[in-house]
């Protein structure tokens, strides 16, 4: 290593910092999927409805309970597509793609 690099602060990689997606569920229906979503993110989905829903991903990575006018989080911890379903109305299907 070259004499005097280690007086240069290394830049830090560019990493975006954790942001938080919303996704309203509304009329029996989940909102449209977010964009942009990456691991370490968190998907916030807020019930607009008067029913109990849920968001559960097929392979359960997550699985968020919604009362009616709730809110409900999860942090996507891996990168990938999730389809994901309402567990009290299985029509009601969904899907998020998390980048690593
Ligand atoms: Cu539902």
């Amino acid at each position: 290593m070259a004499a005097g690099a280690l007086a240069v602060a290394p830049a830090l990689p560019a990493v975006a910092s954790p942001r938080t997606h919303t996704i309203v569920v509304d009329k029996m229906k989940f909102g449209p999927a977010p964009a942009g979503v990456r691991v370490g993110d968190t998907v916030t989905w807020v019930n607009r409805d008067l029913f109990r829903h849920s968001a559960t991903a097929s392979n359960r990575a997550f699985d968020v309970d919604l009362p009616p006018g709730a809110t409900g989080t999860a942090v996507m911890r891996t990168a990938g597509t999730f389809p994901y379903i309402c567990r009290f109305h299985t029509a009601m299907t969904a899907q998020i793609v998390v980048a690593p």
